[in-house]
């Protein structure tokens, strides 16, 4: 994974080579959810996602989150869950994280700090709960608050402890929960929960999901109380609570969730879950973005999330994490803030432009025809704008535009994505294949060869918004697939 901002660059640039990476790309799998940024919302709201890439999608183009593994202790068994991994809730199962004490974490956080100025957010999401394993989640917030004050803290977690914690979360300043909700009707819950430990007991059938329901709830409402923004999780699971996820999101927007994230279900014999082992099977792409629409006028909906590593360091969707095991931390650290708040000079200037560019974008599509809406993919290394190659991308972000504007819908990832991208016809195929649906897509280069086979594939790839931003390419297409001009704004 290219790491975009090495220190060389800082030592020898600062501010204008950083710019001038941002531009070849900040973020190397930016996936963009709802498109909010501080026009859209309250200052106060906005002042606490716009650093934070999993609760802004705007954010997440340049801010990146690390999680540290302090918290194994977990009081519920979900049936997506194997203890040998990480809490599944927020994390990709199949991945075991180097589990960490408080005083090792402050190290590997300072340590990511001193050399990764995208740096913004710290999350505790497991391996097991945040909230059940507090002593160490708060430790472990108190330790990096003290050193780095303006990094924002985030925990996650499946709501059962909540409660007990809520207190102690808004006194700490954590701005940020997550509460893993599957349902809200005990008797779905009974499919997804074999029992809970609670108050010295473990509580098994509708008694013990009755208990989470009622915890979450709760929960919940003492977080939006205290003005603490809540993302809510939920992992779909076809058959079992893929309809009752409407009630789900209606029930959490109405108790004042900020952001629900509905996350596919991943079912791998291999993992040794409940799931696995019955043959319980994860949602298609495309049944998951039809229940996202269905959604759409619900709570605010993340679609960015990328079920990241437990020990994710980076970028959302990016994987630096074998950087910073302990073996590589060293023992002594300090924490620098110089590289950090470089950055964000930059970025405080690039983001300005790029909001601009979404302006312009939408106020020119709604001038244009109202055809019915089409996909278009675009190869981003990030920081907003169409610059990678097509056959250097491992992944699609996948964008729906029309006359009412563009919006982020998913990505698109291919299982036969390789290092050396899609240059056999085997891995052109594939591309094809993950694609469907897709009208076009816009990327810096692409040659001649895919290029023509994409086209008798029936869809359009472009490298004529090469570095272009993503949504002033995507206009520029759409007017020209429509032979319209498109109306000066600025
Ligand atoms: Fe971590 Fe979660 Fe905080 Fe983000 S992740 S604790 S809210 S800082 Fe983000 Fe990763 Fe998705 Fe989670 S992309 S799995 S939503
Ligand atoms: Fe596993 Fe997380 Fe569920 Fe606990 S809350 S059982 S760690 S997925």
């Amino acid at each position: 994974m290219a790491q975009l901002f090495s220190l060389d660059t800082l030592a020898t640039g600062g501010v204008e080579q950083m710019r001038s990476a941002l531009e070849e790309g900040g973020c190397s799998s930016s996936s963009c959810g709802s498109s909010e940024g501080p026009a859209d919302m309250a200052p106060e709201i906005w002042e606490k996602v716009k650093d934070h890439p999993c609760y802004s999608e705007e954010a997440h183009h340049y801010f990146a989150r690390m999680h540290v593994a302090v918290a194994p202790a977990c009081n519920i068994q979900c049936n997506y869950c194997n203890r040998k991994y990480d809490c599944a809730n927020e994390s990709r199962p199949g991945v075991v994280s180097e589990k960490l004490t408080p005083v090792q974490a402050r190290r590997k956080v300072i340590s990511v700090a001193n050399s990764v100025p995208q740096f913004s957010v710290l999350g505790i999401a497991g391996p097991g709960d945040a909230c059940y394993d507090w002593k160490k989640t708060r430790e472990t917030f108190e330790l990096i608050a003290n050193d780095i004050p303006d990094v924002k803290l985030c925990l996650s977690t499946n709501g059962l402890s909540l409660p007990d914690r809520v207190d102690e979360i808004a006194r700490m300043n954590i701005d940020h929960v997550t509460i893993t909700i599957n349902m809200v009707d005990p008797e779905i819950g009974t499919k997804i929960y074999p029992w809970i430990f609670y108050q010295n007991r473990r509580w098994t059938g509708l008694e013990a999901s009755r208990i989470l329901h009622e915890r979450q709830m709760l929960g919940l409402e003492m977080l939006v109380a205290r003005n603490i923004l809540v993302k809510v999780n939920s992992v779909m699971i076809p058959g079992i609570n893929d309809e009752h996820l409407i009630e789900v999101n209606r029930v959490v927007k109405g108790k004042g969730a900020f952001l629900h994230n509905i996350m596919p279900l991943i079912s791998d014999p291999a993992h040794g879950t409940h799931f696995g082992l019955t043959g319980q099977r994860g949602p298609r792409a495309a049944e998951l973005k039809a229940l996202q629409d269905r959604l759409s006028d619900g709570t605010k909906l993340m679609r960015h999330c990328r079920q990241c590593r437990a020990d994710a360091v980076g970028l959302l969707g990016e994987d630096r994490g074998q950087e910073f095991t302990m073996d590589q931390v060293a023992e002594e650290v300090t924490y620098d803030p110089s590289l950090r708040e470089t950055y964000r000079e930059v970025v405080a200037q690039e983001r300005g432009e790029h909001m601009n560019q979404r302006r312009a974008a939408d106020a020119a599509l709604a001038d244009m025809t109202s055809e019915a809406p089409v996909l278009v993919a675009v190869a981003t290394k990030g920081g907003g704008r169409i610059n990678q190659h097509f056959g250097h991308a491992r992944e699609f972000q996948v964008y729906e535009v029309g006359a009412s504007g563009i919006s982020f819908v998913g990505h698109r990832k291919s299982e036969t994505s390789c290092e050396g991208g899609w240059g056999e016809d085997a891995t052109l195929d594939g591309i094809i294949a993950t694609l469907e649906g897709v009208d076009a897509v816009l990327c810096a280069k692409v040659g001649d060869c895919p290029r023509d086979a994409m086209r008798a594939a029936g869809i359009v790839v472009s490298d004529e918004y090469a570095h272009d931003w993503i949504e002033a390419g995507i206009t520029g297409w759409y007017a020209a697939s429509l032979g319209t001009e498109i109306r000066q704004t600025a």
